[in-house]
C-alpha cells in the first residue's frame, strides 16, 4: 500500500468535502482509497458534520474509474463479498448520519456508479457520465448492489445499464430520474455548495432520522430464504467461469476480451 495519500478532506462549518484524488489511476476504487474515504466519513461524523459533499480533485477527467481491477481475486474467491472495501463504503455512506452529496464532473465506472448511487443526492455536469460495468468485465454483481440500482431508477433502465454496460449521459440519467441534478461545469461548486447550506441549516436530528427511515423502507423488499440464496448462489456461476479470468486478463493486456459463456 502507497504512503501517499489518495484523497484529501476538509470541513467547512457544518459541511465535509471529501475529494477522490489519485488522477494517475483515475481514482480507481483501491483498497487503499476507499479506506481512506471510509476513514474521512468517520472523522466527519465525530465532528458533527451535517452534510458531506463527495467530489473527485477539480479537472479530473475521470470521477472515478470502478473497482481497482488489479484488487480483483482470481482465486476463485467471491470478487465483491462482504468485507469488500466498496461493499463497506456503500453501507458507510448508506447508513452515515448525515446526507452525503456526490458531485460529479466526470466519467464514472463500476462500482464507483453504485457509490455514487448509494449517496444520498447526485449533482452531475452534462459531460458526466455512468456505465454499470460488469458484463463488460465479466463479473458477477453482489445483491444489496442490485438492490442499489434499483432504487435508483427503473426496472427497464437497470437492465439496460447493466447489459449493455454503456454509459449512460448524466441529461438521460436525470432525465429517468437517477440522478437529481444536471448543473454547468461551471456552475456546479456554487450549487452543490447551495444545497450542501440549505441542509446544513436544517434540523440534523430529523434529517438523520428521514434518511435512515428511507433506507430501511426502500430495502423492505420481500424475498423467501430460498429467492435470496438463489441469487447470491447465482454469482459463483460467474465468478467460477473462464470469462471472469478473460475479462481481467484483457483489462490487463489492454484488449478487448473474447467471452464464450463459460
Ligand atoms: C485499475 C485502472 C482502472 C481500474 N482499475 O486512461 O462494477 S464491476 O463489477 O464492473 C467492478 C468489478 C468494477 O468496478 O470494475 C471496474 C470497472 N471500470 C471500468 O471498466 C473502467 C476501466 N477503465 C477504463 O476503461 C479507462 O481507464 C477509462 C475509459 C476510464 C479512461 O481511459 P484513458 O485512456 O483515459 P487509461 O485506460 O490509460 O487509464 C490510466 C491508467 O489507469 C488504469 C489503467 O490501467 C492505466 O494504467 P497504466 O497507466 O498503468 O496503463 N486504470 C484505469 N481504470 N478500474 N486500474
Amino acid at each position: 500500500m502507497s504512503t501517499t495519500p489518495l484523497t484529501t478532506w476538509s470541513q467547512d462549518g457544518f459541511v465535509g468535502t471529501i475529494s477522490l484524488d489519485n488522477a494517475s489511476r483515475h481514482n480507481a476504487l483501491s483498497h487503499q482509497l476507499v479506506m481512506e474515504v471510509i476513514e474521512a466519513l468517520k472523522v466527519l461524523h465525530e465532528a458533527q458534520t451535517r452534510v458531506v459533499v463527495l467530489r473527485a480533485r477539480a479537472g479530473s477527467k475521470i470521477w472515478s474509474a470502478g473497482h481497482d481491477i488489479g484488487e480483483l481475486p482470481v482465486d476463485g474467491r467471491d470478487p465483491l463479498g462482504w468485507n469488500d472495501p466498496l461493499r463497506e463504503l456503500v453501507r458507510t455512506i448508506e447508513t452515515f448520519r448525515a446526507p452525503v452529496i456526490a458531485m460529479i464532473d466526470g466519467g464514472v465506472w463500476g462500482g464507483a456508479v453504485e457509490v455514487v448511487l448509494a449517496c444520498d443526492i447526485i449533482i452531475a455536469t452534462p459531460e458526466s457520465t455512468f456505465a454499470v460495468t460488469p458484463a463488460k468485465l465479466g463479473v458477477p454483481y453482489n445483491v444489496s448492489g442490485m438492490m442499489t440500482f434499483m432504487s435508483a431508477a427503473s426496472l427497464r433502465i437497470v437492465k439496460e445499464l447493466a447489459f449493455t454496460a454503456a454509459p449512460i449521459s448524466a441529461t438521460r440519467a436525470e432525465h429517468v430520474g437517477m440522478i437529481n441534478h444536471v448543473v454547468a461545469s461551471e456552475d456546479l461548486e456554487r450549487f452543490t455548495q447551495g444545497m450542501a447550506s440549505t441542509i446544513a441549516a436544517n434540523a440534523p436530528l430529523s434529517i438523520s432520522v428521514m434518511k435512515e427511515q428511507l433506507r430501511v423502507l426502500a430495502g423492505a423488499k420481500p424475498l423467501t430464504p430460498r429467492g435470496f440464496e438463489k441469487v447470491q448462489g447465482l454469482r459463483r456461476v460467474v465468478y467460477d467461469s473462464n470469462d471472469y479470468h478473460e475479462g481481467i486478463r484483457a483489462f490487463k493486456e489492454k484488449r478487448k476480451p473474447q467471452f464464450k459463456g463459460n
